[in-house]
C-alpha cells in the first residue's frame, strides 16, 4: 500500500485525543490521509505503570462501586457526573441494527491475486500476480435479528471488503447466485414479507410462515431462489463450507477502455458442507451461536478459512444468444457454459479485536468500487447502488461513517466534505471548496481531480435498450420464472431432491393460508411436476391446476456445479471430530486417533461423561466436552473408545443413546470399538459403509453416507 503524505485539509488529530492520555495498548489503523495512525485502544491511564480508570475526559475514578450519595442511605445527587456518564453512555450503546443480515460475523484477511488478468481489468489488485491487500468479511444470515440463531433455513451474506491502494472495493454477495426479486423496488415488500410478522412479531428467523410463501407464491420469479433456499444450501454446515456470489453480472474495464461482463465467485478450499434440517435445529439449542464460534476458534487455532476469487468472463454477444437476461438476477450462469476461472485467494487470518468497533460498525456498500470495476443495468443492483449508503446514515449515526476505522480505506482520501456529526478529522486552512487559487498566495489548496486514474464510468450503459424513453416496465427477457428452477431441481441428487422436497412440505406446513400454499403449488408444478406432487403428498392436498407461466419453461439440462453432494471432498480438513471415552478407555488409542485427525487438519474433540479427569488405561484424561453436552451434532464425524462394561452404563444414558442415534441419523462416518455395539443396538444403528470398526476408520474418512438416508427418514 502506498501513503501519500496526508494533505492538511483531512488531517486527523485523533491519535492526540486518547482518553487519559497513558500508554496503553496501542492499535495501528489508518489516518484520513491513508497514513498509518495510532489509537489508544483502552481507556485507562498507565502511566505509573498501573491501568487507572478514568471517566470519558480522563478523570480519574476513585470508587467504580458505590453512587455519591447524600449521607449512607440518603438520595443518590445529580452533581455525580461519574455515575451519569457512565450510565449515559451505557443507555446509548446499541445502534440500530441492521434491517436485513443482522446477525453476522466478522474476520479481517488478506487477498492475493493469483492469476493477473490486465487484459480484463485495470483493477489495481489484478495487475501482478501476488499482489495482496487487506480485506474484511462479514459472514450472516439474512431474516433473524442481531440475537438470533446462526442455523436457521436462510440465505448468507457474504459480504467483502477489499482495502486496495485504489480505494475500498466492496463484494456485497451471498451464499446463492441468485436472488428472490428483479427489480430494487420489490426489496421492501419481500424483506417485509420474510421477516417476523407485522402484527405477532414472530417467527424470529424462519421463513416458514405465510406471509414469506404469500410473497414468493404471488412473484413467481422468485421460485428459483426459493428452491436453493429450501435446498441444502439454506442450512450450511460451517461459514467456512459455503461458497460465495457476487448475484449480479458486473463489468470489468481494461485499460484500453473496453469492457467484459462478469459473474463473481468464492470457492471454498475446504469445500461445500451443510447439514440436515433435523442436525440444523438440534445445533440451534446445542449451539444457538456455532457457525459464529466456529469461524472465531478456527481462526484463533491457525486454521484459517480460505476462498478462491473466480470469475465467469463473457460478452455481449454471447450475452445476447442467451435464453435468458443476465441482467435478470433470478438467473446464474452455468459453469458448464461459462467456466469458472480463479483469479485469487481470501485467507481469513485475524478475529476481530472489538465486535461492535468492526464487525456491527462496518459498512458495506455496493458503491464502493474501484477503477476496472463496474456495474451493469441489472435494475437490482441500481437499487443497491442508493441503499446501501443511506442505510448507514441510519445506522450508524451519521454521514461520517467512512472515518470509523473499520470502514476507512487505507489508501489516501482527500476531499472537500467537511463537517458534519461526529467528525473526527481536523482539516486546516481555508481550502473547502474546489476550484480555488490559494496555492498562489503559498496557502494550501487541496486535491484537485485526477482525469487520469481517476474513476471513469464505463460509457454504454444502453445494454439492448433504448435510453431516450421513461418506462415502469419489465423487459420482455425476464420472463422465464421457471426454466432454471427446473434445470436447479434435476441437477440435485435423489437425496438433495427429498431434502427440497421435505423443506417444502416442512414449511408449507406452517402456512395457515391453504389458498397460500395452493398457489405454490401450482406454481411449482411448472418447475418439476414430481416435485409438485410430492410435496402435495406430503401435505396431503391435492395438486391444484398448473399455473400460467409468463413464459413456458425450457428444459435447459442439468449442472453438476449446483449441486454440494456431486462436489462433495472427503477430508479431515476444517472438520471436527468426537471421540468418545468413559472410565478405563485406552489413552494410547485415543491419542493415535488425535494425532491421526491433527495430522489431517481436523480438529478432535474428546468427549465423555465427566470433564474433570477421568482414569483411563495409561493416565487420567480430561475431556473437552460433557456427554449430555455435547451431541454429535456439533461434530462432522465420530468415534467411540468404551470399555465393555461402561458402554453397559451408557446404552441405559439416553444422552449417549441419541449422540449415535443422530450420528447414524445423520449420515455421519462412525468408528466404533467391540464394546460400543451395545449402545448402537440401543440406538438402531446398523452396519453400513460408514459404520466401521476403529481401524477403518482412516480409510472411511469424514463424509455423509447418503446412500443411509433412506433407512432412516422417510423420503416419499
Ligand atoms: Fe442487501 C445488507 C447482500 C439486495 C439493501 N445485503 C446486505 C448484506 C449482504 C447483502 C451480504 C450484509 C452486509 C453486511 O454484512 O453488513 N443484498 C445482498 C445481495 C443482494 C441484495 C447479494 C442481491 C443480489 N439489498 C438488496 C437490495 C436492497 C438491499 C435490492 C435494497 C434495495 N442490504 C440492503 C440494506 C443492507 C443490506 C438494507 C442492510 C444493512 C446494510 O445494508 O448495511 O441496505
Amino acid at each position: 500500500m502506498s501513503h501519500e503524505k496526508s494533505s492538511p485539509s483531512t488531517d486527523n488529530a485523533l491519535h492526540d485525543h486518547a482518553p487519559g492520555a497513558g500508554k496503553t495498548k496501542v492499535v495501528e489503523t489508518v489516518g484520513a490521509g491513508g497514513e498509518p495512525q495510532q489509537h489508544i485502544a483502552h481507556d485507562a491511564d498507565h502511566s505509573d505503570g498501573v491501568a487507572h480508570l478514568t471517566d470519558n475526559f480522563g478523570h480519574r475514578i476513585s470508587d467504580n462501586e458505590n453512587s455519591l450519595k447524600a449521607g449512607a442511605r440518603g438520595p443518590t445527587l445529580l452533581e455525580d457526573f461519574i455515575l451519569r456518564e457512565k450510565i449515559f453512555h451505557f443507555d446509548h450503546e446499541r445502534i440500530p441494527e441492521r434491517i436485513v443480515h443482522a446477525r453476522g460475523s466478522g474476520a479481517h484477511g488478506v487477498f492475493e491475486c493469483t492469476k493477473a488478468i490486465p487484459e480484463l481489468t485495470k483493477a489495481s489488485i489484478f495487475q501482478h500476480v501476488g499482489a495482496t491487500c487487506p480485506v474484511f468479511a462479514r459472514l450472516s444470515t439474512v431474516a433473524g435479528g442481531a440475537g438470533s440463531i446462526d442455523t436457521p433455513r436462510d440465505v448468507r451474506g457474504f459480504a467483502v471488503k477489499f482495502y486496495t491502494d485504489s480505494g475500498n472495493w466492496d463484494l456485497v454477495g451471498n451464499d446463492i447466485p441468485v436472488f428472490f426479486i428483479q427489480d430494487a423496488i420489490k426489496f421492501p415488500d419481500f424483506v417485509h414479507s420474510v421477516k417476523m410478522e407485522a402484527d405477532r412479531g414472530f417467527p424470529q428467523a424462519a421463513s416458514a410462515h405465510d406471509t414469506f410463501w404469500d410473497f414468493v407464491s404471488l412473484v413467481p420469479e422468485s421460485t428459483h431462489m426459493v428452491l436453493w433456499a429450501m435446498s441444502d444450501r439454506g442450512i450450511p454446515r460451517s461459514l467456512r463450507m459455503m461458497e460465495g456470489f457476487g448475484v449480479h453480472t458486473f463489468r470489468f474495464v481494461n485499460e484500453k477502455g473496453e469492457g467484459h461482463f462478469i459473474k463473481f465467485h468464492w470457492k471454498p478450499v475446504l469445500g461445500i458442507e451443510s447439514t440436515t434440517w433435523d442436525e440444523a435445529v438440534k445445533i440451534a439449542g446445542a449451539n444457538p451461536d456455532f457457525h459464529r464460534c466456529d469461524l472465531f476458534e478456527a481462526i484463533r487455532e491457525g486454521n484459517f478459512p480460505q476462498w478462491d476469487l473466480g470469475v465467469q468472463v463473457f460478452d455481449e454477444e454471447w450475452a445476447e444468444k442467451q435464453p435468458y437476461d443476465v441482467l435478470d438476477a433470478t438467473k446464474l450462469i452455468p459453469e458448464e457454459e461459462i467456466p469458472v476461472q480463479i483469479i485469487g485467494r481470501m485467507t481469513l487470518n485475524r478475529n476481530v479485536d472489538n465486535f461492535f468497533a468492526e464487525t456491527e460498525q462496518v459498512a458495506f456498500m455496493p458503491t464502493n468500487v474501484i477503477p476496472g470495476i463496474d456495474f451493469t443495468n441489472d435494475p437490482l443492483l441500481q437499487g443497491r447502488l442508493f441503499s446501501y449508503l443511506d442505510t448507514q446514515k441510519s445506522r450508524l449515526g451519521t454521514t461520517n461513517f467512512h472515518q470509523i476505522p473499520i470502514n476507512a480505506p487505507k489508501c489516501p482520501f482527500h476531499n472537500f466534505q467537511r463537517d458534519g456529526m461526529m467528525q473526527t478529522l481536523v482539516p486546516v486552512g481555508r481550502a473547502n471548496y474546489e476550484p480555488n487559487s490559494l496555492a498562489e498566495a503559498g496557502e494550501e489548496g487541496g486535491p484537485r481531480a485526477c482525469p487520469e486514474t481517476g474513476y471513469v464510468t464505463f460509457p454504454e450503459n444502453g445494454e439492448r435498450n433504448d435510453p431516450t424513453q421513461k418506462l415502469r416496465i419489465r423487459p420482455e427477457s425476464f420472463a422465464d420464472h421457471y426454466s432454471q428452477a427446473r434445470m436447479f431441481y434435476r441437477s440435485q441428487t435423489e437425496s438433495e431432491q427429498a431434502h427440497i422436497a421435505s423443506a417444502m412440505v416442512f414449511e408449507l406446513s406452517k402456512v395457515q393460508l391453504e389458498h397460500v400454499r395452493k398457489r405454490f403449488l401450482a406454481n411449482l408444478r411448472n418447475v418439476d411436476e414430481s416435485l409438485a406432487k410430492r410435496v402435495a403428498d406430503g401435505l396431503a392436498m391435492d395438486l391444484p391446476a398448473k399455473a400460467k407461466a409468463a413464459r413456458e419453461p425450457q428444459d435447459w439440462g442439468t449442472s453438476d456445479a449446483l449441486s454440494i453432494q456431486k462436489q462433495a471432498k472427503n477430508t479431515m480438513q476444517g472438520r471436527s471430530i468426537a471421540i468418545l471415552f468413559a472410565e478405563g478407555s485406552d489413552l494410547q488409542e485415543i491419542n493415535r486417533f488425535k494425532r491421526l485427525i491433527e495430522s489431517e487438519g481436523g480438529t478432535p474433540v474428546l468427549v465423555a461423561p465427566k470433564v474433570g479427569g477421568i482414569a483411563v488405561k495409561g493416565g487420567t484424561l480430561k475431556a473437552d466436552g460433557l456427554l449430555a453436552g455435547s451431541p454429535s451434532v456439533l461434530f462432522d464425524a465420530v468415534i467411540s473408545i468404551l470399555m465393555p462394561d461402561q458402554a453397559a452404563k451408557l446404552a441405559h444414558d439416553s444422552a449417549a443413546v441419541q449422540w449415535f442415534m443422530d450420528a447414524y441419523s445423520h449420515c455421519k462416518t462412525i468408528a466404533h470399538c467391540k464394546g460400543t455395539q451395545v449402545i448402537l443396538d440401543r440406538a438402531g444403528v446398523e452396519k453400513d459403509d460408514g459404520v466401521v470398526p476403529l481401524d477403518q476408520f482412516e480409510k472411511v474418512g469424514v463424509k455423509r453416507h447418503w446412500a443411509r438416508e433412506p433407512k432412516v427418514r422417510d423420503l416419499a
